[in-house]
């Protein structure tokens, strides 16, 4: 990946292609920009003792069931020290490893991250069903020793505000912060000073601190990799949705640049052709991340308990729980975004003596620019209203 184009060379070399007026060169820059960031890989390792909660955290940030049939298989003895990539369903470029427990093997924490293959992680997260123990620390501080990150999590949250519940005098946040301190205090023995934990359940993942988590690794991870990483994620905070939709938008510049450039290719009729199946691709990509593809709403409504009508009624856009192909992207487009249209001929109107490009690249930025936008927000709406239905998260 050394010779990965950076974000500001793009902009540079679209804008020289643009003016040496070779729009077909600055399409191919854009396309193989965009085919980059969409092939980011994202490799997450998930460890801790047998038992901790490793397999269920792995399914839950898939969105997969415990029974389901690519779920990793949990509450079994781990018996084998390989470390198990599971697929991201909706972004294959995201691998979530299970890792076996470093307890379980009789190696060294040296050992052990040598015959998982710490290189080809880009962070770790250490599990913890109630105190971390020294195994743990000594992964961490081998992790550490070779410049990569990781992170605690103390797992099964839910079980223990269960417990506490019975009692008579059960305050959340006392019994929050009883179980952060119980769970950091091995890792202060063993000499981390003031170790960040993150409480998690992986029943419930928009209760306690996985939001902080996701915010946490996305500020940390290296910039072409935050995205990639955060649309893999499921939507478990309002803000979590802003900020994919933020993810999304940042991209749309270079979408429309790139219908603009295909329009200015004097081949009649490809634009339209191209442009549609870009389209399509990248709406397909909003609804993947936003989980409202039919699959993840399934998959959703497993995991919450919501019957999948009920999620499906909170949907507005037409683009969401379908199947998208050019047909219906073009008819909805047309619909949603045709005021989007008109506005775009006129503005472009605007546009043309200070660009000096043709009027046919114009419109097509303004229009790629305009429907993308709409349909973005609308699938944003969709995604904030699937998550109040499922689990009651509000604005
Ligand atoms: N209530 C609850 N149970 C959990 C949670 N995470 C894991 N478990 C249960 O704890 C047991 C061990 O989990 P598993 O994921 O197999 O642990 P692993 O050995 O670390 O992979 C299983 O019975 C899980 O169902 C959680 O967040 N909440
Ligand atoms: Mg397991």
């Amino acid at each position: 990946m050394g010779n990965r184009s950076t974000k500001k060379s793009v902009d540079d070399e679209v804008k020289e292609a643009l003016e040496r007026k070779d729009e077909a060169l600055a399409a191919a820059k854009i396309q193989v920009y965009l085919e980059e960031e969409k092939n980011v890989p994202l490799n997450i390792a998930i460890t801790g003792e047998t038992g901790s909660g490793k397999s269920t955290f792995v399914n839950a940030i898939r969105g997969v069931g415990d029974d389901d049939e690519e779920a990793a298989p949990t509450g079994v003895v781990e018996t084998t020290m390989e470390a198990t990539p599971y697929l991201h369903p909706n972004f294959t470029n995201v691998k979530l490893w299970d890792l076996p427990g470093v307890g379980t093997m009789n190696f060294t924490a040296a050992k052990y991250l040598k015959e998982v293959g710490l290189e080809k992680f880009d962070f770790f997260i250490i599990v913890s069903a109630d105190r971390f123990r020294e195994n743990d620390v000594k992964l961490a501080k081998e992790i550490q020793k070779m410049k990569k990150e990781f992170y605690f999590v103390c797992s099964k949250i839910d079980v223990d505000i269960e417990n506490e519940k019975r009692k008579r005098e059960f305050n959340e946040e006392k019994t929050l912060k009883q179980i952060r301190d119980n769970c950091t205090q091995g890792l202060q023995d063993q000499g981390f000073e003031s170790p960040q934990v993150f409480l998690v359940s992986s029943r419930e993942l928009h209760l306690y601190d996985f939001p902080l988590l996701v915010e946490t690794l996305e500020r940390e991870l290296p910039d072409h990799k935050k995205n990639a990483f955060l649309l893999a994620m499921p939507n478990t905070s309002l803000e979590m949705i802003d900020r994919k939709k933020k993810a999304f938008k940042s991209k749309i510049k270079y979408l429309a640049t790139l219908s603009a450039a295909v329009a200015g290719v004097p081949v009649p009729g490809l634009s339209v052709a191209v442009d549609l199946s870009l389209l399509v691709s990248v709406v397909t990509q909003y609804v993947f991340g936003f989980n409202l593809d039919i699959p993840s709403l399934k998959r959703l409504s497993n995991y919450t308990g919501v019957p999948y009508e009920e999620l499906k009624e909170v949907i507005m856009s037409p683009l969401a729980a379908t199947i998208i192909t050019p047909d219906l992207l073009l008819r909805i487009l047309v619909q949603t975004a045709g005021m989007a249209l008109l506005m775009a001929v006129e503005e472009g109107s605007r546009f043309i003596p200070i660009l000096g490009i043709p009027f046919s690249m114009v419109l097509s930025f303004t229009f790629t620019y305009k429907a993308l936008n709409l349909v973005l927000d609308m699938l944003a709406e969709d995604a904030k209203r699937v998550l109040h239905k499922s689990c009651g998260v509000n604005g």
